[in-house]
């Protein structure tokens, strides 16, 4: 006879699914607004939230707990130990240490490196089998760095990189030719930040390489003018910190597209951080990671783009690369 549970409910067998389980290490403005999109979208059972400050963690923690009742049912934990994220088939990495007034970012980074030693070795103890995902600044350098210290296979360690540079590129050029963004084609690529590399080739609207007709259409479209796009896209992010002070929405949803890539199996394309040496003429000695268009799935990264590039894009690359190495080679690993 079917006996019934403490809510009434009569459970005929235990069905039991594999449960998905994402992990947040770093509860700080990058760190929540990802975690409050992956809830959103669905695209997790269980989210484990870690964080140095044990009140603003919790407090973190329950401010998303009271809002089960308007949202699917995903398992929130969290606690300044990392053990909590034990069985993670995803870990998200976004705490970083903040930049002090004067310091160089080469400090910055050592502070960095030395938070990513405590972080990374112990995250791989617990979810030997997950992915990475990294996202703390600066995030080419710390992707190579997660990738050195959890010993995990190249494609389980994935750089958010220039993934949110490119939602940027497609926002303008949509507002410019006043469509959706999402119908807009167009990758940048190489480092996250100040160098990353514009590939105007790549910009299609509905499949239709649209460059060559705004030049056309508009004598204004040349060099220079492209090259003040991509400067717009750089200094939307430095606008956005000047204006309230941090970054938060738009890497959230970015971060949130590349979960449900992976988490999905959905092999869809993405500018994201990978192992790009070889590609470019980037040095086979040179172990650098740098964004270039990967296709992602449950396997991680599953395939990268060996993109057609002008000699001066590719040119760019090589010496983003080189600097991105040299800075690696300081780190001692
Ligand atoms: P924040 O709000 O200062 O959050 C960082 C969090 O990390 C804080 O809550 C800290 O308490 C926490 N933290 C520090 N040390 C540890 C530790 N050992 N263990 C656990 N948690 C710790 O910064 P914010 O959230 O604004 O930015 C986080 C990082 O993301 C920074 O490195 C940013 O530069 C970087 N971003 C990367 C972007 C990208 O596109 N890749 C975009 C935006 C920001």
């Amino acid at each position: 006879r079917p006996v019934a549970d403490d809510a009434g409910l009569c459970t005929p067998t235990s069905h039991r699914r594999r449960l998905t389980k994402v992990s947040v290490i770093g509860a700080g403005n990058v760190g929540m607004a990802i975690a409050q999109t992956i809830l959103t979208r669905d695209l997790a059972d269980e989210i484990a939230l870690v964080d140095a400050l044990p009140d603003k963690l919790r407090g973190e923690m329950l401010d998303l707990q009271h809002a089960a009742a308007f949202l699917p049912r995903t398992r929130l934990v969290s606690d300044t130990d990392i053990a909590v994220t034990r069985g993670s088939d995803l870990a998200i990495v976004t705490a970083g240490a903040r930049q002090i007034p004067g310091e160089t970012r080469l400090n910055l980074l050592q502070r960095n490196v030395a938070l990513f030693r405590k972080i990374v070795p112990a995250l791989a103890e617990h979810s030997p089998d997950a992915i990475l995902l990294i996202v703390s600044n600066p995030v080419d350098v710390l992707t190579y760095v997660a990738w050195k210290l959890s010993g995990f296979p190249v494609n389980r360690v994935i750089g958010s990189g220039t993934n949110l540079d490119s939602s940027r590129f497609r926002f303008l050029l949509a507002e410019h030719l006043d469509v959706n963004a999402q119908d807009v084609q167009a990758y940048m690529v190489g480092e996250h930040g100040d160098s990353s590399v514009a590939i105007w080739s790549t910009v299609s609207v509905a499949g239709m390489p649209v460059l060559k007709s705004l030049q056309e259409s508009h004598s204004s479209f040349d060099e220079e003018a492209l090259e003040g796009i991509r400067r717009a896209v750089v200094n939307s992010a430095y606008e956005v910190i000047s204006l309230k002070g941090y970054t938060s929405w738009a890497i959230g949803y970015s971060v949130a597209n590349l979960v449900s890539s992976i988490l999905r199996d959905q092999r869809r394309i993405h500018p994201v951080s990978v192992l790009a040496t070889g590609f470019h003429g980037i040095a086979d000695d040179h172990e650098v990671f740098l964004s270039l268009p990967a296709r992602l799935g449950r396997g991680g990264v599953l395939g990268v783009a060996d993109m057609e590039l002008t000699e001066e894009e590719a040119s760019r690359l090589r010496s983003s690369a080189k600097t991105l190495w040299e800075n690696s080679q300081l780190l001692g690993l």
